[in-house]
C-alpha cells in the first residue's frame, strides 16, 4: 500500500511539471548523471563455521547504469559478483553454473578471440592448490554446464582482499571486462588485528569496509580496433546479444553509437557496476577501501583530486604492508587489489580518480595509456558531525605475514635453489613464444624451494603486468636497463623488437620478425631510461616499495626487476601470464611445473628457459617440454648457464 502511494506521488510530482522532463532510455540518451549510492555486493560468509558453499551462475543479464540497460555476462546477475567471506582454514565449495546458450560457440584458431560462452574460475591471489578440483585455470565449463569446484585456503593464509574472475584463454578479456569478477576477502582474526585496525574491519565492524571493485564493463566492447582483438567484431560475427543496437529516436545510428561517440562524454571505467557513485563518510572518520582493478588493460592510478582526504596504504593483493604508510595515488595495474585506510578532514564533495602518473613520466607507461584512462571513478561526499567526535585513529601496526612470506631480501644467495627469467616481448610474447598449452612447462621446480627470478619487458611503448598464480612475490631490486630507444622496425615501423640486456638489437628476431635486421640501433650508452635504476621507489608510486608482496606487478616499458618467492606447499602446473588480459588471450602466457622433492627437475633450476630470454641468442630451439617427458634439456642442448642475473 505504502509503495502505491509513494509511486502515485511520483507520478504526480512528474505530470505536474510545467514542461515534460525528456525521459532519457536506451532508444533517447542524455547524459549520465552518477551520483547514486555507492552500491554494496551481495555477501556470503562462512560466519565461522569452517564452510562456505555457495553457486555462481554465469549469465548474460541486464545491468542499468543510471538510465541506459545493458547486457553483460555476469555472476548470479550481479556486477561485481558476490562477495565471498571467508577465514584461514576454511573449505570454499563453488558449484560454477554456465547458463550461457550455445548457440554462438566457436574456438579460433590459434590464439585469437574464443566463445565467449565457455567460462571456468580463478581465485586471484589465494594461496590454494592449483589441481582439480581446486584452482585449475584450464577446466573449460561449456553453455549449459556446471562445475563444482573445492577450495581448501590454510590454516595460515593471509587475511585480505582477493578475487575470483573468469579465466578461459582467448576469452577472458571480452568475458573480464564484461563483469565476470568478484571479491573473496579472508577475514582477519580479531585477536591478531590492533583495536585501530579492527574498529575498520570485518568482522566487528563490517559497516566501516568499503568494496570498489573498478571495471572495463561499460565501454569495453566499443574501443578495440584491432581486427582480432576487436570484441565489438567479434561480437558483431557471434550475433552477440550484449550489444547495444537499439536505434536511436534522432534515427542518428545506435545506441552503441552513442556510447562510442567522445563527444558524449561517456567515461570507460564503471565501479561496481556504477557510474560515478557516492561513498559517505563523516568529518575524521576512517573507512577501509578494498579496491580491486577488476579491469582488463588499464592501470589505474587512483587518488583524491581535492586536498583535505588522506590515503593510508595498508595491504597490496591481499598482503598487510609491513607498516602502514600514506600516499597520495595508489598504482594498480590489472588483477592488482589494495587496501586504504581513508580520513576527510572536511565536509563536502570529494573526487576519487584515476589520473596520469607525474608529468610525462614514462615510467609507467606511454602518454597513449595514460591519456586513455583518465577519468573519476566516484564522489566521496563527507558529511560533518560534532566536534566532540574528533578524529579517527589510523591503524598503527598490521598482523604479520604468514612463514612463506618472511623477508627473502637479505637471505645467502645460497638459498635460492632457483632462478628463471621471465621476458615480456613484443607480439604478445613470453620468452619469445606464445602459451602453448596447460602440457608444455617452461620451467620446473621443487615444492618449497627459494626461487629468484628475473622479470624484462623489452617494449618500449607497453607496460606489461606480471601475474604468478599460487605465490605471492617479494620485490627485491629494480634493475638496470641502458635501453635502445629510437630504432624503428623497418617492416611495421613499429618499435617492437627484441634486444639483449645490454641494450643491443638482435639479428634473429625470432618468430615474427624473421627479416634482414640492418636498420641503425641508435644505442646511446650513455642513456639511462628514466627510473630503471636500483634504489627505493617510496617517492614514485608507479614502483612498488622494495620488500614489499604482490601476486599482480607492472613492468614498464623496458623496466626489469627482480623477485623472490617461496614455492610453498603446492604442486602442480601454474600459470605465469600478462595481466592485461587482452595480451594473455593473445598468447602472453606460460606455465611452470612444481614438483615434489625427489622427482627429477632435469636441472631446470638454473635454466632460463626459452630462446634465451635476454639474450640474442637463437642457435638453440626452445625444447619441446611435455610433462613427463624426458628430454627436458631439449634433446642434449645445455640450458644450464645461461640465465641473465640481474643484480
Ligand atoms: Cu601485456
Amino acid at each position: 500500500m505504502a509503495v502505491h502511494h509513494i509511486t502515485t506521488l511520483l507520478l504526480c510530482v512528474i505530470w505536474g511539471l510545467p514542461e515534460a522532463t525528456p525521459i532519457c532510455d536506451n532508444s533517447n540518451p542524455c547524459p549520465f548523471t552518477g551520483g547514486q549510492d555507492l552500491s554494496v555486493p551481495t555477501e556470503y560468509s562462512s560466519e565461522g563455521t569452517g564452510l562456505l558453499n555457495v553457486t555462481l551462475t554465469v549469465d548474460l543479464t541486464p545491468h542499468t547504469v543510471d538510465w541506459l540497460t545493458i547486457h553483460r555476462r555476469t555472476y548470479n546477475g550481479e556486477i561485481p559478483g558476490p562477495t565471498l567471506r571467508v577465514r584461514p582454514g576454511d573449505k570454499l565449495y563453488i558449484k560454477l553454473v554456465n547458463n550461457m546458450r550455445s548457440d554462438n560457440v566457436v574456438r579460433a584458431e590459434g590464439h585469437g578471440p574464443v566463445s565467449p560462452n565457455i567460462t571456468n574460475l580463478h581465485l586471484h591471489g589465494m594461496h590454494v592448490s592449483p589441481k582439480e578440483p581446486h584452482d585449475n585455470v584450464f577446466i573449460e565449463i561449456g553453455p549449459g554446464s556446471s562445475y563444482q569446484y573445492e577450495f581448501d585456503i590454510p590454516d595460515d593464509h593471509p587475511a585480505g582482499t582477493f578475487y575470483y574472475h573468469h579465466h578461459i584463454h582467448g576469452n577472458s578479456h571480452f568475458c573480464v571486462g564484461g563483469g565476470l569478477v568478484g571479491f573473496i576477502i579472508v577475514e582477519d582474526d580479531v585477536t591478531t588485528m590492533s583495536p585501530e585496525l579492527s574498529a575498520i574491519s570485518c568482522p566487528l565492524n563490517c559497516h566501516k569496509e568499503v568494496q570498489l571493485a573498478v571495471g572495463t564493463n561499460f565501454r569495453y566492447t566499443f574501443l578495440e580496433t584491432d581486427p582480432i582483438l576487436s570484441y565489438s567484431n567479434l561480437q558483431k560475427d557471434l550475433g552477440d546479444p550484449s550489444r547495444n543496437l537499439d536505434p536511436l529516436s534522432s534515427g542518428t545510428g545506435t545506441m552503441e553509437d552513442w556510447l562510442m561517440d567522445p563527444a558524449n562524454g561517456v567515461d570507460y571505467l564503471l565501479t561496481n557496476g556504477q557510474l560515478w557513485p557516492k561513498v559517505t563518510l563523516t568529518v575524521g572518520e576512517v573507512k577501509r577501501f578494498r579496491i580491486m582493478n577488476g579491469a582488463t588493460i588499464e592501470v589505474l592510478e587512483i587518488a583524491i583530486k581535492e586536498l583535505g582526504c588522506e590515503m593510508m596504504v595498508l595491504a597490496w593483493d591481499g598482503i598487510y604492508v609491513d607498516a602502514p604508510y600514506r600516499t597520495r595515488m595508489v598504482v594498480l595495474s590489472g588483477g592488482a587489489r589494495v587496501d586504504v585506510a581513508v580520513r576527510c578532514w572536511f565536509s563536502g564533495d570529494f573526487t576519487m580518480t584515476s589520473i596520469m602518473a607525474e608529468e610525462n613520466d614514462p615510467v609507467l607507461a606511454s602518454e597513449y595509456w595514460q591519456m586513455r584512462f583518465n577519468q573519476n571513478l566516484l564522489t566521496l561526499h563527507v558529511e560533518e558531525r560534532a566536534a566532540v567526535f574528533g578524529l579517527e585513529h589510523f591503524p598503527t601496526s598490521l598482523p604479520a605475514h604468514p612463514g612463506y612470506y618472511r623477508d627473502l631480501r637479505t637471505i645467502d644467495d645460497s638459498e635460492i635453489d632457483g632462478r628463471f627469467v621471465i621476458e615480456f616481448g613484443p607480439e604478445h610474447e613470453v620468452n619469445r613464444e606464445h602459451f602453448k598449452d596447460a602440457a608444455h612447462y617452461r620451467y620446473k621446480y621443487k615444492v618449497g624451494t627459494i626461487q629468484e627470478w628475473y622479470i624484462i619487458n623489452t617494449e618500449q611503448l607497453k607496460p606489461h603486468p606480471l601475474h604468478i598464480h599460487v605465490n605471492h612475490f617479494q620485490v627485491i631490486s629494480y634493475n638496470e636497463y641502458t635501453h635502445p630507444w629510437g630504432a624503428l622496425h623497418p617492416v611495421n615501423n613499429t618499435k617492437s623488437a627484441y634486444y639483449d640486456l645490454q641494450g643491443n638489437l638482435c639479428d634473429q628476431q625470432f618468430l615474427h620478425f624473421a627479416h634482414n635486421l640492418d636498420w641503425p640501433t641508435s644505442n646511446t650508452p650513455s642513456f639511462k631510461y628514466h627510473g630503471h635504476h636500483n634504489r627505493s621507489r617510496d617517492s614514485t608510486p608507479a614502483y612498488i616499495p622494495l620488500g614489499e608482496w604482490r601476486d599482480t606487478i607492472n613492468v614498464p616499458p623496458l623496466g626489469s626487476m627482480t623477485i623472490r618467492f617461496v614455492a610453498d606447499r603446492y604442486t602442480g602446473t601454474q600459470m605465469i601470464h600478462c595481466h592485461n588480459l587482452n595480451h594473455v588471450d593473445r598468447g602472453m602466457g606460460l606455465v611452470v611445473e612444481v614438483v615434489e622433492e625427489g622427482e627429477s627437475i632435469h636441472g631446470a633450476s638454473t635454466a632460463s628457459g626459452g630462446a634465451y630470454p635476454g639474450t640474442c641468442r637463437r642457435t638453440d630451439p626452445y625444447p619441446d617440454v611435455v610433462t613427463g617427458a624426458a628430454n627436458f634439456n631439449g634433446g642434449g642442448h645445455d640450458h644450464g648457464h645461461d640465465h641473465m642475473h640481474g643484480h
